[in-house]
């Protein structure tokens, strides 16, 4: 993994970035980290140490302060610093990792406090991001939303980095301290956003020229979302017969994937998407949101979990990809739940799942159980979606029919003196190009 020693990666990558227009690649020295989480309920690290191991850190150590709310300045309370302190040099950690988002002031008590480099879920899940984009548009997305969060760290930074000394090793330090420089750094990283901002829009333009010649083409679009390692792109290849990327990793897909597949003759697009999680990075939400907006606008979303998650875990990354789908303006949009990796489970697990969501479909993507009631499933929820239609087509048109006999369902036709009369379900998508056709209440 590119990323420097200390941690701090996003924060250096973008002053890397700063200096020389490209992040250097530096290699990440071994991190053994101390996760902390302060929250009235007990904490459940198995995420965030998934996410580590995603990034290549190992886990040295964990500390859970039980308490309504963190601390607003330390996040921690003063005695529970004290122990953590003592624990960090028990277990030898060189890097505390928050389960939560830090605000810029009490990452930078906590390192003072500790003398050791503190790092927050958002810069781990950045950093991941970081190392895994792929396109060029995605590494726009990336470094959008590591300027974002690191614009927010920066005031004070340099004066904070040279009382750490050495933990922070040399490079960063070195370049002076000094308002000016942050000054300049902060201008700077505020030019280089405005200059992404103008690049992605500039991308999301060519995008909206290809979704226009897919319109063209009117094929009904299906979109997987979902917690991020739930199957999306190995149920995509399952289902398109493709070769998309499929690891056992967090974040393995940022750049959407479409590919054709066909159900009952019909040919539909389906698009894979980047993987959700809960506490996901709002800086994240926002650079990719453009994209995602694009995918989760399809006619259908089939929202991919994985069942062989424990109950209260599976209800959380439900409720973590339904409360991204909201904030996206996905909500809507008509959805499908594909319970997947259930080849993982017992027959009497499946009865309880089958009790518990009766309208999903329970698929396993690596054995290709359940499939085609998955296909089914995707047709009966688009055919739903049809509007029935009475159209005259004249025969000087029938290149329409053809076009219209490719995405129209239940087509019966009769030849009359005037052209092709038509009665078809027509799908939501492809209306107004036949609606000049229209017997019943069009002008023509
Ligand atoms: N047992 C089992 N494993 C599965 C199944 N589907 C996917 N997996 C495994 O789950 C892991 C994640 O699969 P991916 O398809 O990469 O998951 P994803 O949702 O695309 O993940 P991101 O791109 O990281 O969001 C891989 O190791 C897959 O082999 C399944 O039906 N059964
Ligand atoms: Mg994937």
């Amino acid at each position: 993994m590119n990323g420097p020693p200390n941690g701090r990666t996003g924060t250096l990558r973008l002053w890397e970035g700063m200096q020389n227009g490209q992040p250097t690649a530096e290699r990440r020295a071994r991190q053994r980290a101390m996760l902390i989480a302060a929250s009235p309920e007990d904490p459940d690290f198995a995420e965030l140490t998934e996410l580590l191991l995603t990034a290549r850190v190992a886990v040295a150590g964990e500390m859970h302060q039980r308490r309504p709310t963190p601390d607003p300045d330390r996040y921690f309370g003063k005695g529970k610093l004290e122990e953590l302190k003592i624990e960090i040099a028990a277990c030898d950690a060189n890097v505390v990792v928050c389960d939560d988002e830090l605000l810029p002031r009490q990452e930078r008590n906590l390192e003072t406090a500790l003398g050791t480099p503190v790092i927050d879920r958002t810069a781990v899940i950045l950093d991941i991001f970081a190392d895994h984009a792929g396109s060029a548009e995605g590494k726009l997305q990336v470094e959008l939303a590591q300027l974002e969060y690191n614009l927010a760290r920066m005031r004070g930074l340099w004066q904070h980095l040279e009382r750490l000394g050495g933990a922070t090793g040399g490079g960063v330090a070195t370049r002076g301290p000094g308002e000016t420089q942050i000054e300049t750094d902060r201008r700077l990283a505020r030019n280089r956003i405005a200059a992404l901002r103008r690049r992605l829009e500039d991308t999301k333009g060519t995008r909206a020229t290809m979704r226009s010649e897919r319109e063209r083409a009117a094929l009904p679009t299906v979109a997987l979302a979902g917690y991020t390692n739930a199957g999306k792109s190995t149920l995509l290849n399952a289902l398109t017969g493709s070769d998309v990327g499929v690891r056992d990793r967090l974040f393995h897909t940022l750049d959407p994937a479409t590919r054709s597949f066909e159900i009952s003759g019909r040919a539909y697009l389906l698009t894979d998407t980047v993987g959700f999680i809960r506490k996901l990075p709002h800086q994240l939400v926002e650079a990719f949101g453009a994209t995602l907006e694009e995918a989760l606008g399809a006619d259908l979303l089939v929202h991919v979990a994985d069942a062989s998650a424990e109950e209260d875990e599976l209800r959380a990354m439900l409720d973590a990809v339904e409360g991204v789908l909201d904030d996206t303006g996905a909500g809507e949009r008509p959805r499908l739940l594909a319970l997947n990796k259930v080849d993982l489970l017992d027959p009497e697990l499946r009865r309880a799942l089958s009790f518990r969501f009766p309208r999903a479909v329970q698929v396993s993507a690596e054995t290709g159980e359940g499939l085609q009631e998955l296909r089914e499933g995707i047709e009966a929820r688009f055919l739903a979606t049809l509007r029935p239609m009475e159209l005259l087509v004249p025969y000087a048109e029938g290149g329409r029919l053809s076009e219209l006999h490719d995405v129209a369902g239940d087509m019966k036709r009769e030849d009359t003196a005037d052209g092709v009369l038509v009665h078809a379900r027509v799908p939501t998508s492809a209306v107004a190009r036949f609606e000049r056709f229209a017997v019943n209440g069009s002008p023509e």
